[in-house]
């Protein structure tokens, strides 16, 4: 991964190199930890994080969920995270907020363990890469189960919950393909190892409920959104397997992915990225980089740093003065 200069750790930005954890750190040992994915996009009116808010409530829940007590507001969190961006000078990139048990008390009911909170940034290109997202990837049914709500919580961001995701990754990558679709235990469509999935249908689209084992997602909900407003219908429900195989068209969408054609799913070919998948994409690029008017309030800009009362642009030391 691509380094940046500050982690904002506990409350205060600390060097990258210096963002250390005790090995005895709870999180490290149970999986006790929330965290989000967000992006920061390059738009007209500055550096612009997509749907910040939603992301930063997601967390404030996953973590309630968890019964891990945040210490830190999600204005706070989102006011560090617009000083990382600033502070990094990237115009674009990928956040990664974490809140995790941290060290000084071990077992399972570990409620005197610190809840340690972080943020960085750093450039992260395309999660399936670039190919994929012109030309769609190739998916793979997983044989691992996504989680049960009977078990776990698949609403909650939450680290040891990705022990499932990796799985069917790995699984999906040792096989040669690009991404897993994970089914419930019915043998219901759930989503990707990180990305919602859509197929069209007879012309509409299709996507799994909330009642589903799926993450929430963001980008979930803004294609769903867009789709909508572009005059397309949009069913929320139960996906039978075969479906995936008949499907017109497929697609996943995650904040890391963003929304990435699917071509090929358990060797059936569904043929190159579809039309609605393409006319959606590209909505969809355009609200993320800003250039739909219609879904300006989506985007958090990070505004430049305040100048100095004498009026002088503030030195790099200036801002990185802690
Ligand atoms: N399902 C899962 C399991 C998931 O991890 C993600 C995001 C989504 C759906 C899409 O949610 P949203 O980003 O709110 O649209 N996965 C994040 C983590 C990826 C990673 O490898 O780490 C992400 O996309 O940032």
């Amino acid at each position: 991964m691509e380094k940046t200069e500050w982690i904002w750790m506990n409350g205060e930005f600390v060097a990258w190199d210096d963002a250390q954890v005790h090995v005895l750190s709870h999180g490290l040992h149970y999986g006790t930890g929330v965290f989000e994915g967000i992006r920061c996009y390059e738009t007209e009116r500055g550096p612009a994080v997509f749907r910040h808010r939603e992301h930063l409530d997601r967390l404030v829940k996953s973590a309630e969920l968890y019964y891990l007590p945040l210490g830190h507001t999600a204005d706070e969190i989102r006011e560090a995270t617009h000083e990382l961006i600033r502070r990094s000078g990237l115009r674009s990139c990928y956040i990664r907020p974490l809140a995790f048990r941290g060290y000084g008390e071990m077992g399972l009911h570990a409620p005197n363990a610190p809840v340690d909170v972080m943020v960085a940034v750093w450039p992260w290109g395309a999660y399936l890469g670039e190919e994929g997202k012109r030309r769609g990837v190739r998916a793979k049914v997983s044989s691992w189960r996504r989680i049960s709500p009977a078990g776990l919580i698949p609403y909650a961001k939450a680290s040891g919950q990705y022990l499932n995701s990796i799985l069917a990754k790995t699984e999906a990558a040792q096989s040669g393909y690009d991404e897993a679709i994970l089914l419930d235990e019915n043998g219901i469509v759930c989503e990707g190892s990180g990305e919602n999935v859509f197929v069209v249908r007879e012309g509409k689209l299709v996507t799994p409920g909330h009642t589903a084992s799926i993450l929430d997602g963001i980008s979930r909900k803004s294609v769903i959104q867009i789709a909508g407003d572009l005059g397309y219908t949009v069913v929320e429900r139960d996906i039978a397997r075969a479906e995936l195989y008949v499907a017109e068209e497929m697609f996943f969408c995650g904040t890391a992915a963003e929304l990435v054609p699917v071509r090929e799913v358990d060797g059936h070919e569904l043929g190159g990225p579809g039309e609605i998948t393409k006319v959606i994409q590209a909505k969809f690029e355009d609200a993320l980089h800003g250039r739909a008017q219609e879904y300006r309030e989506w985007l958090d800009v990070v505004e430049p740093a305040r100048r100095s009362s004498a009026g002088t642009e503030p030195s790099r030391a200036a801002v990185e003065a802690p």
